[in-house]
């Protein structure tokens, strides 16, 4: 199998874990779950050096899902990773689960930060990188923002520290899927010009498909190889993937019955 078939079998895998686990509880943040299960296979199956048998070494990739209530799709992943059963998804945001609707990193095994609370897990990645700068560590870090949560001022103080600081093993994707929960961004508060914003603050910006393994594949390469942050603006759709959600604003938290995921489940395959 090619490097492109193979991410690809994983982000549909991502997304049938992610679907079912919702569905069996019967609400969620479907639209913004789907819409990261392709960054997802990329970072998890070819990029982060991490052991499912080892979640907190000290020299690991870190990964802090900024949008922590997309996580449904990193549970999904971290299943198919190994770094727990695939059966505990069916706890998803039950009573005594390990799997919160938002991530919690002292519930689950490979959650590097706990977040939900939007703005705040970009700061700590920031302060992870810093950490990394100073202990000229062997470590990428890696944080994923949503647009919504973009409007947050807490994200542009933590760029511009990050700017400045030049760190360099500081890696950030924007789910840009331009949907928040009330609307589409640009009717609530435009985010645009996004990559002039980044670039303003001292960050290597690219813009690409979303979508696209090998595009976010070479993209990561490319922030690798580049000085100072970088930014990846992921040119999404909400709720990829699944026609009752896709491109719709309503599948930020929405409920999803089995039967809306077996529909879904015969598209993806
Ligand atoms: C500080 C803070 N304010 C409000 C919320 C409630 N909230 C959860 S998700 C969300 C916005 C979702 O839109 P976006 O950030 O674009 O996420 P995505 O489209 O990727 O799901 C909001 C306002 C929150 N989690 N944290
Ligand atoms: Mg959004």
């Amino acid at each position: 199998m090619n490097k492109r078939a193979y991410l690809e079998d994983k982000a549909k895998n991502i997304r049938i874990l992610t679907l079912k686990c919702i569905g069996n509880l019967g609400v969620g943040h479907i639209g913004g779950s789907l819409s990261i299960a392709d960054a997802l296979a990329v970072l998890y199956f070819d990029k982060l050096r991490i052991d499912p048998q080892e979640p907190t070494k000290r020299d690991r990739d870190r990964f802090i899902l900024s949008k922590g209530h997309a996580g449904p799709a990193l549970y999904a992943t971290l299943a198919l990773k190994g770094f727990f059963d695939v059966e505990l998804l069916d706890t998803l945001n039950k009573p005594n689960t390990t799997l919160p609707s938002h991530t919690d990193k002292n519930k689950t095994p490979g959650i590097d930060m706990t977040t939900g609370s939007l703005g705040q897990g970009f700061s700590v990645a920031v302060g992870m990188a810093l950490a990394v700068k100073l202990d000229a560590a062997d470590i990428d870090v890696y944080a994923m923002v949503s647009d919504g949560e973009s409007q947050e001022g807490q994200i542009w103080e933590a760029a511009m520290f990050a700017g400045n600081q030049k760190l360099d093993r500081l890696i950030a994707f924007t789910d840009y899927n331009k949907m928040q929960i009330d609307g589409t961004t640009d009717e609530i508060n435009d985010l645009e010009p996004l990559s002039d914003k980044w670039k303003a603050f001292g960050w290597h910006v690219q813009s690409i498909d979303g979508h696209d393994v090998l595009a976010i594949d070479e993209a990561i390469e490319r922030a690798r190889r580049t000085e100072g942050p970088s930014m990846i603006l992921l040119n999404t759709v909400k709720g990829k993937g699944a026609s009752f959600c896709e491109g719709k604003t309503a599948s930020h938290n929405m409920p999803v019955t089995m039967d809306m995921v077996e529909e879904a489940l015969k598209e993806l395959m």
